[in-house]
């Protein structure tokens, strides 16, 4: 929440994507903010928008922000204007599923306005999750932040949920045992490989008691072939 990107009223400002790194709701984002996607002539900003896109290829989510100022003034006319934008710049359908779309600017719009694009927007199932906000005001600020924890917590499962949280002092113990083993290889490994491999095969089998997934003739097989020891 602090100023990261130059903001001007002059469109195609951003070229080069910025990343800020985030914490959102104890989830670690990497957010990136790219050019606006758009036609344009300059060759410089093209490059831009080549980058945004890829980007959006590469992103698990993408956060669509238009403008409320410059959407139909009928509300009615709202949900078909943004299926049009959104296919216009998203090259991939699918990629609906994974994008919220904010709108931007409230501040600018009346609040009967506002009212009457959300009800316009609530019965249509083929638009992404819709976001209004106000980055002046920075009213819709934690809605949308409650509204990525939410996705990101599809996205990324739930911490306090399933087997990745270390909740049994038994896991707690054999990863401590794998780290140390681990910590004592990278030691021995340029002096002495007979220790090394002992240690990569005690990390092994603390990760394997874990996992369940340890097979140590497979990896003593890998340790003599790349080292060349004689069994
Ligand atoms: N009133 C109002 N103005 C806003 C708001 N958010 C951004 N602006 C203004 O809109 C203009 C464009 O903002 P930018 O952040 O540069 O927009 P952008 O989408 O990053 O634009 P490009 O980088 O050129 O693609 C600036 O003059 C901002 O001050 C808002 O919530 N309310
Ligand atoms: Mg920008």
């Amino acid at each position: 929440q602090r100023p990261a990107a130059i903001v001007s009223p002059i469109a195609g400002t951003t070229r080069d994507v910025l990343e800020v790194a985030l914490n959102i709701g104890g989830y670690p984002v990497l957010l990136s903010d790219t050019a606006g996607l758009r036609d344009t002539s300059d060759s410089v900003e093209q490059e831009g928008v080549r980058r945004a896109r890829q980007r959006v290829e590469e992103a698990h989510l993408s956060l669509v922000v238009v403008d409320l100022t410059q959407l139909p003034s009928e509300p009615q006319r709202v949900p078909v204007f943004l299926k049009e934008h959104l296919r216009s710049i998203l090259e991939h359908p699918t990629l609906g599923q994974e994008s919220v779309l904010i709108l931007n600017k409230s501040d600018l719009v009346s609040a009967e306005h506002k009212q009457r694009v959300e009800s316009s927007l609530q019965m249509e199932a083929d638009l992404p999750l819709v976001c209004f906000m106000s980055c002046h005001t920075r009213d819709g600020l934690e809605d949308l932040l409650t509204l990525l924890q939410g996705r990101l917590k599809i996205l990324c499962g739930d911490p306090l949920m399933g087997s990745p949280s270390l909740t049994q002092t038994r896991h707690r113990i054999l990863l401590q045992k794998t780290a140390q083993a681990l910590q004592e290889y990278g030691q021995y490994r340029d002096l002495d490989l007979v220790l090394a491999a002992e240690e990569l095969r005690l990390a092994l089998g603390s990760l394997g008691r874990i996992t369940g997934r340890v097979d140590p003739e497979e990896i003593l097989d890998l340790i003599f072939k790349d080292f060349c020891i004689g069994k």
